[in-house]
């Protein structure tokens, strides 16, 4: 009997398969032949929760923000109002682009309210050519920016130099208002997608005229290239800056693409009700429209803590019917919900290809099930210690690297 035909036969039982295998074997084999060995198979996917294992891996640091991983290991982690950083493998740390003792100081480096240095991403091609890209507001221009920066790092990564700002107009929060202080709500995250493109979450500086501006970056997710100008295929309405892939949103803080179709879902933090997770689409309206409207009148012009869910909603629905529909909405008082990450590869069992979204207030990591419509259709609780949870990303090793706003830096691992 050929042996392909056996491996065509294999039940999903691999001890079933092992008992048929050895009877069909031996039924087809003359004596002549030299014995056959049963092939081994994997065992079928487990659909059981994973147990989870945290190591605190860096504790201490100041305010961080973002984190991302190089496939050797290397952690780069920034801290708002310090800069850039680097984990060496071997555990050492090197300060790489921000205030005074790094080794590319930016003077311009603005840490006011909310806002510093916020996002990390490491180039696609950064194995060979070490450059990251880096969110920061600056101080380079009146009235100040937020920008991305991208730095080309030393082969050894202990140094940082040409700096090239490659976005330089992102909306900042330049002054005080009723609702908050100066910076905030500038969105902040950054992550390559998987084709390519540098995807940018910015946010609405409590403005109320922002999120549905066609040509001012706040409340915004934008897609560049490398060099900062409109990658094809945005899919902006006429009008718009092209750099623009969605708008209408209040502050998103998670960015993280689907493994498979590659899209984007991003987490949108609420005001005094609704987080959002939303999976975008080019060109698409968030539906967040924080402006003054015949049943409110707000303090300089933002309604965006006025109303409730109905009168002021995330995703609002009378004014824009075809704007992007949340995955899930955290109804009720918000939570403060931050980073949001796909966990990926096999070892996390039966959360494969499910998404963890990490919650400040609401100090928790919840994990959703998404279906094929974008639909989230069940929702756990990742039973991690209760904190606030800044920064989510996964590592090359299949662990979820986790940021808290105490100062660490832990790895997860999944098991059995
Ligand atoms: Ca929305």
């Amino acid at each position: 009997m050929p042996f392909e035909s056996l491996r065509a036969q294999r039940p999903t039982i691999g001890g079933t398969f092992t008992a048929l295998a050895l009877l069909s074997l031996a039924a087809c084999s003359s004596s002549s032949e030299a014995p056959v060995q049963p092939p081994t198979l994997p065992d079928p996917p487990s659909t059981a929760t994973p147990t989870l294992t945290r190591t605190v891996v860096m504790s201490g640091l100041s305010s961080p923000w973002d984190i991302a991983a190089a496939s050797d290991g290397t952690l780069f982690f920034t801290e708002r109002c310090r800069g850039l950083s680097v984990r060496h493998t071997d555990g050492s740390v090197t300060r790489l682009f921000g205030t005074a003792g790094s080794s590319l100081v930016a003077a311009d480096l603005l840490c006011q309210g909310q806002s510093g240095v916020h996002g990390i991403a490491l180039d696609p091609a950064f194995a060979t050519n070490r450059v990251a890209y880096v969110f920061m507001t600056s101080t380079a221009t009146t009235p100040r920016t937020n920008r991305v920066v991208r730095l080309v790092l030393g082969t050894d990564l202990r140094s940082a130099s040409g700096r090239t700002d490659i976005i330089a107009d992102i909306a900042f929060k330049n002054a005080a208002n009723a609702h908050g202080g100066a910076g905030a709500h500038s969105g902040g995250r950054l992550r390559f997608g998987p084709d390519g493109y540098l995807y940018v979450a910015t946010g609405d500086n409590h403005s109320g005229t922002i999120p549905q501006s066609p040509t001012v970056l706040g409340g915004k997710v934008l897609r560049v290239t490398t060099s900062g100008a409109a990658a094809p295929g945005n899919n902006a309405p006429a009008g718009f800056d092209a750099r623009i892939y969605s708008y209408g949103h209040r502050n998103v803080q998670g960015i993280s693409f689907r493994p498979g179709s590659g899209q984007l879902f991003v987490a949108d933090h609420g005001p005094n009700h609704s987080d959002e997770v939303t999976p975008l689409v080019a060109g698409g309206n968030g539906g967040w429209d924080p402006q003054n409207r015949p049943s409110l009148n707000c303090a300089d012009g933002y309604c965006g803590y006025a109303g409730n869910a109905s009168t002021m909603p995330m995703t609002d629905l009378a004014r824009f019917p075809n704007a992007l529909r949340p995955s899930w909405s955290n109804s009720g008082a918000s939570q403060g919900m931050g980073p949001l990450v796909f966990l990926t590869g096999t070892a996390w069992r039966g959360w494969n290809g499910r998404l963890a979204v990490g919650l400040m207030a609401g100090q928790r990591i919840d994990v959703l099930t998404i279906d094929n419509a974008g639909v989230a259709t069940e929702r756990v609780n990742a039973d991690l210690p209760g904190t606030r949870y800044r920064a989510l990303t996964m590592g090359p090793d299949g662990s979820l690297y986790v940021v808290t706003d105490s100062g660490e830096i832990w790895r997860v691992t999944p098991g059995v």
